[in-house]
């Protein structure tokens, strides 16, 4: 038994998201960590919204609200959707808790102690009619290259070019409209990366070469572009204030961390939120998953989960703050990345309603089928594209006929021909020792794909279980055989129903309710195993007969033409 850490990218707080950001972060983890925790080990997965920054106050802005206010209403809204999903976080925290701010604050002056930060001054708008300094993306103004009007100090959302502030032409606040801007200097927080490069590098050589080659390649591409210092200091009123006792200027000025100098320290703080929220009587030791992780005889594996374009954060910058903080913080041993999960081939895109997001995909349909599809089709090796065809096939196929079918087949037709008891039949032959073997082939299988964290093939490895019970039941033809040898059909649906059972057990990662409906089919005296031991796939007899079931509902009901053309036109698929 292992102590694994899970976490995955923080969503960030301004509005739901879509099935892109669901598969490249946060199911993977969920899946990983069920899959952990049946095996036996002590899994925490901490996730939690990433709630600081410009978009998060303009969001709130758009809504008329304080952006605290905001915050907390979307903070719970999100954990809805992901309650929805069946996302067994240990702790869905905030990036905005006090705890946040404590450590965050804490990590700024060690580093300040270490030498790697340093106060710099530079020129950055100024809106006297709104008291502050204006964050890029505040100013907005003409486009000196498309002329577009509403062009942002960041970028122009037209054209698409990268601007300076000053590059606008007719500049104005986006708060109030104001063109009556000035450039002053102001003063910043820099962290010297530079100097931390040699450490970093050094770091991502001893731990890098496991990773998968789309984080390390990303690594190395910006170690070898080099790590230049940086502002982490913002002006904005939403962020972890600059502290007070060591940047007593800064902190009357009213400066904030930038959202991605404390976003990934959430994850320390989040574990943090997770103790400090522990029930009366319980005592949970954060600081044994963080602090001194790596020594000690019960160490801790830490993996983390995100799309490709978070990766450079993860396996650079936040080691980078870590190594310099100079205290024994836990770093990452596993980076997952992800591609991109596209829309028909194209960008899932909110203003242009394409694509579908996360709450919608469950007023449609429950999470299982989901969670399903996602994992079978996880953007890995390289991106892959959501189409409502594809989506629809694939749940019809493998969950409806594959699985659901067989589940509902196998136990209907035993209850109809022997009662609600599982039958004994005769002792199990030829054809059930061939398919033992084959089960245990496919569960190692299975495992083997899961422990190196290679979705797709676990998901195939899963399918071909499913497939094999398929096989064995055509096989045998229980229907027919029980004309001739009552016994023979009843050790064939004995059989099967212990199929049922495994696939109950080893599905949970991926389907969680359905593997529930599953499970509770059968009354089992002792049904306290948490994962399926070799010798069990080979000799299939968990579910002894005699034992009580049930038939559940059908698992999966199967997507119709008609729903299909509902959601392709709801959605605009396809064109
Ligand atoms: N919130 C991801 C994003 O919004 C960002 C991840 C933070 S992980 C520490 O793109
Ligand atoms: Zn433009």
């Amino acid at each position: 038994m292992a102590r694994h850490l899970v976490t995955s990218a923080l969503p960030y707080i301004n509005g739901i998201k879509h099935l892109g950001n669901m598969v490249g972060s946060m199911l993977p983890a969920d899946v990983y960590s069920r899959y952990l925790r049946q095996r036996g080990h002590d899994v925490l997965y901490i996730c939690a919204t990433d709630e600081h920054g410009t978009p998060a106050e303009l969001a709130a802005k758009e809504q008329g609200l304080p952006v605290n206010e905001f915050c907390a209403q979307a903070h719970e809204a999100q954990k809805v959707v992901y309650d929805g999903f069946e996302l067994a976080f240990d702790y869905f925290g905030r990036s905005s808790s006090t705890q946040n701010v404590e450590i965050t604050q804490h990590f700024a002056r060690q580093l300040n102690e270490n030498g790697f930060i340093e106060e710099r001054a530079i020129h950055q708008v100024y809106s006297p009619a709104d008291g502050r300094f204006l964050p890029d993306r505040y100013v907005e103004g003409i486009c000196p290259h498309c002329g577009y009007d509403k062009a942002r100090g960041d970028q122009c959302e037209n054209c698409t070019r990268v601007l300076d502030p000053t590059d606008l032409i007719d500049p104005r606040s986006a708060i109030s409209g104001s063109t009556s801007l000035e450039v002053r200097e102001t003063k910043h927080l820099f962290l010297l990366q530079s100097k931390l490069q040699g450490e970093v590098e050094a770091w991502v050589d001893k731990v890098g070469g496991e990773w998968p080659q789309l984080s390390s390649s990303i690594a190395r591409k910006w170690l070898t572009e080099g790590l230049h210092d940086r502002a982490i200091t913002r002006d904005l009123d939403w962020g972890v204030p600059v502290p007070a006792d060591t940047w007593p200027g800064l902190s009357a000025d009213g400066k904030v961390f930038y959202v991605w100098f404390d976003a990934p320290i959430e994850y320390i703080a989040g574990t943090k939120e997770w103790a400090d929220a522990a029930p009366e009587g319980e005592h949970r030791d954060w600081k044994s998953w963080w602090y001194e992780a790596d020594s000690g005889d019960n160490p801790v594996r830490y993996t983390e989960f995100m799309a490709k374009d978070n990766v450079p954060f993860h396996t650079v910058m936040f080691p980078a703050i870590e190594l310099g903080v100079r205290e024994p913080w836990k770093k990452v041993d596993y980076v997952k990345g992800f591609n991109w999960l596209t829309y028909y081939g194209g960008k899932f895109s909110t203003s242009q309603k394409r694509g579908v997001f996360t709450d919608q995909a469950l007023d449609i349909l429950p999470a299982d089928y989901w969670r399903y599809f996602l994992i079978a089709n996880a953007p890995e090796s390289d991106d892959s594209s959501f189409t409502w065809e594809h989506f629809a096939a694939t749940v019809n196929k493998d969950l409806a006929d594959t699985l659901g079918n067989f589940v509902n087949r196998v136990l209907s037709f035993s209850r109809k021909r022997f009662g609600d008891k599982v039958p004994a039949g005769g002792a199990a032959g030829e054809v059930e020792a061939k398919l033992g073997e084959e089960i245990a082939r496919l569960l190692a299988e299975y495992e083997a794909q899961m422990e190196v964290l290679q979705f797709r093939k676990t998901a195939a490895a899963l399918r071909a279980l499913w497939s094999a019970g398929n096989s064995y039941l055509e096989e045998k033809a229980p229907w027919l055989e029980i004309k001739t040898d009552q016994d023979g059909a009843a050790l064939t649906l004995r059989t099967a129903m212990n199929l049922i059972h495994l696939y109950a057990v080893v599905s949970e990662p991926l389907i969680p309710a359905s593997a529930k409906a599953m499970r509770s089919a059968f009354v089992l005296d002792r049904d306290t195993a948490t994962w399926v031991t070799t010798e069990q796939a080979r000799a299939l007899h968990t579910v002894p007969a005699g034992a009580a079931f049930t038939v559940p509902s059908v698992l999966f009901a199967k997507i119709s033409d008609e729903e299909l053309e509902t959601y392709r036109a709801r959605f605009g698929g396809g064109s």
